[in-house]
């Protein structure tokens, strides 16, 4: 699903598409952590001005870097001078931020790109004086290890911790595979990188994020989204989703269980492994599964099979990345037919995999 998020309704619109992209950032679709707070309709608080503070905001969904990806932002980096640390764009294949202080919640995250805009020296990572830019890699954040030099943010050396939004941009198109960063409207980084096979070594799967920290030195940092334009890997189509996270029964039909509980159906398979994502992009819910059986057999066999076929299902998305924790199951045999047993095509629709995704209590 292409997403496109556009702040202002103002719009010049050519043609039937402009009218299908207009849509309001919709601060729900990201994960905040830490100190990270929501300010305000479009905006993000990523750190309070205070000491030892972090802070990171993750769009939720997966996106696919075999399409182009375009974002207009506004960035606050403070209103102190030799303030820290900054704030980092991030490509990375999981919900995962870094380690802080220097390290700008971009440290240490392999694989990974970053764009960082730090405002403070660290001489040991060879940190230039000025307010910087630069484009990193597999969260190694000393400047030996970039992709570019670092870069001025502004070509002045002006300092940008100066209580004023500055604007930011960033492009990536895989054609060209040419990476973009603007600041302020000007040209910072334009460069050439083989994203998707070097970078992440085949998998144009990742995510997107913000990440900002303070250190023994400290800043506001702030980011507010006015456009965005990307391609998301849904898992499930929009209304599928939202009924999936308002707690609605989602049924997988006549489920193919192996000797061994091993799930056989390619198309079953598929809907797990979309079940899967969405709880990977939704950590605050947790999912009960029920095993359900037709009436042939032993009602005491068909309970224990749906036990053991409910738990099969828990232990692909186990396989999957999804805490064990947040699984529960029940096997219910029989007992609660959705179809009569007198049919091929009834009995097929009793056999079935059902969940609930619930949200946790905060
Ligand atoms: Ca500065
Ligand atoms: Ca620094």
């Amino acid at each position: 699903m292409r997403v496109s998020f556009l702040l202002t309704t103002f719009l010049f619109c050519t043609g039937f598409l402009c009218s299908a992209q207009k849509k309001f950032v919709d601060l729900k679709e990201f994960i905040l952590s830490a100190d990270a707070k929501q300010d305000g309709a479009q905006c993000f608080s990523l750190t309070p001005a205070e000491t030892w503070k972090g802070g990171s905001v993750w769009y939720r969904n997966q996106i696919d870097l075999r399409q182009s990806f375009d974002m207009e932002l506004e960035v606050h980096l403070g209103c102190k001078d030799y303030g820290a640390d900054g704030i980092v764009f991030i490509f990375h294949p999981k919900l995962k931020t870094g380690y802080e202080g220097e390290g700008i919640g971009f440290g240490g995250l392999v694989p990974s790109i970053g764009i960082e805009m730090d405002t403070y020296q660290n001489h040991h990572l060879n940190d230039p004086s000025y307010d910087h830019v630069a484009l990193m890699r597999d969260g190694r954040i000393n400047h030996h290890a970039g992709i570019t030099e670092p870069i001025p943010l502004k070509s002045d050396l002006s300092d940008v911790e100066d209580c004023k939004a500055h604007k930011v941009r960033v492009q990536w198109n895989p054609q060209t595979k040419i990476l973009n960063f603007q600041f302020d409207k000007s040209s910072r980084i334009s460069q050439r990188i083989e994203l998707v096979d070097d970078v992440f070594k085949g998998d144009p799967i990742v995510y997107w994020g913000f990440t900002a920290a303070t250190g023994g030195e400290h800043n506001r940092h702030r980011v507010c989204i006015e456009k965005t334009d990307f391609l998301e890997v849904a898992s499930f189509d929009y209304d599928t989703k939202q009924e999936l996270l308002s707690s609605k029964k989602y049924i997988i039909e006549d489920v193919e269980f192996g000797l061994k509980n091993e799930i056989l159906n390619a198309d079953d398979i598929k809907e797990l492994d979309n079940l899967a994502k969405l709880m990977n992009s939704y950590p605050e819910y947790s999912m009960i599964i029920e095993g359900h059986t037709d009436n042939q057999g032993p009602i005491k066999e068909n309970a224990l099979r749906s036990q053991e076929q409910a738990e099969a299902v828990v232990k692909y998305l186990q396989s999957k990345g999804i805490d064990p924790k947040r699984l529960t199951f029940y096997g219910l045999g029989e007992d609660y037919p959705i179809a009569p047993n007198e049919s091929k095509e009834g009995r097929a629709k009793n056999r079935r995999i059902q969940v609930f995704m619930q949200k946790n209590r905060a």
